[in-house]
């Protein structure tokens, strides 16, 4: 198997929709049920580097595990849904302590997942899909120009959490990280709204997250370390913090 050289995790409560956004970038695919028992793991090659993309069950029993697969991220997506409130305050109540085995200069983005319930805007893939990445379900064949027109949208949800409720979460994490805001990246690069479902902007946030760690593993590598991540489930009672584990 082949070495990732850093390590990317996804958290956030249950049905935000993390396993449906890795497999929509993956996959190129949407669908209704996936579950995810205790976390998956995906490699993805991004120029010659490795990148490892760690997805995690949010359910409470497997919090336990939450914080081993934060462990030595270079990166951590919060994710949340934009119809739910509460998986907004779950962000900072329950998941951002799990983010403590990070690396120290861990990057943070923030996901509002299931645009496509909210915006008539997010019923269309960013324009730079491959292609191949079809909006909708895997079984829905691709529209030719010269079908009927699509259908009518259908009843978009009322938004529980707003853009600025995200940058404004961005802010309170790189506080509680103790990062100065000016020597971080800006909320505007690092807030996201996406539809698993559609494919709405979901290679925009995995590209850009994997661009944001590239000096991270650059820097590794100059420093001369051991640029892999440690596959292994870390040994119990291992309480040192960030920048002792990759
Ligand atoms: N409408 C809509 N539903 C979604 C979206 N992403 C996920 N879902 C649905 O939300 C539920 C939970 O998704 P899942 O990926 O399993 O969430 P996870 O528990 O965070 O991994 C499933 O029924 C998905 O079909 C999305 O972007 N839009
Ligand atoms: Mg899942």
């Amino acid at each position: 198997m082949k070495k990732p050289d850093v390590k990317v995790a996804i958290l956030g409560d249950m049905n935000v929709g993390k396993t449906s956004l890795l497999h929509r970038y993956t996959e190129r695919k949407f669908k209704d049920t996936i579950s995810t028992v205790g976390g998956a793991f995906y490699l993805k090659q991004w120029g010659p580097y490795n990148i490892s993309i760690w997805d995690t069950a949010g359910r409470e029993q497997f919090h336990g595990l939450g914080s081993m697969y934060c462990r030595g991220a270079a990166a951590i997506m919060l994710i949340y849904d934009v119809t739910n409130w509460q998986s907004y305050v779950e962000l900072e109540n329950r998941f951002l302590s799990l983010t403590d085995t990070a690396n120290a200069d861990c990057i943070f983005v923030i996901v509002g997942n299931k645009a496509d319930l909210t915006d008539s805007q997010a019923h269309v893939p960013e324009a730079q899909s491959e292609p191949g990445a079809e909006p909708g379900t895997e079984s829905e064949p691709e529209a030719s120009p010269t079908c009927l027109p699509p259908p009518a949208s259908p009843l978009l949800l009322h938004r529980q959490v707003n853009r600025e409720d995200a940058m404004a979460l961005y802010g309170r994490v790189l506080r509680y990280k103790g990062l100065e805001e000016n020597a971080c990246l800006p909320a505007d690069r690092t807030c996201f709204e996406t539809s698993a479902k559609t494919g709405y902007n979901v290679d925009g946030l995995f590209e850009t997250v994997f661009d944001m760690v590239l000096p991270s593993i650059l820097k590794k590598k100059s420093d001369g370390e051991n640029s892999t991540v440690d596959l292994e489930i870390p040994r119990t009672d291992k309480k040192s913090k960030a920048g002792c584990c990759s």
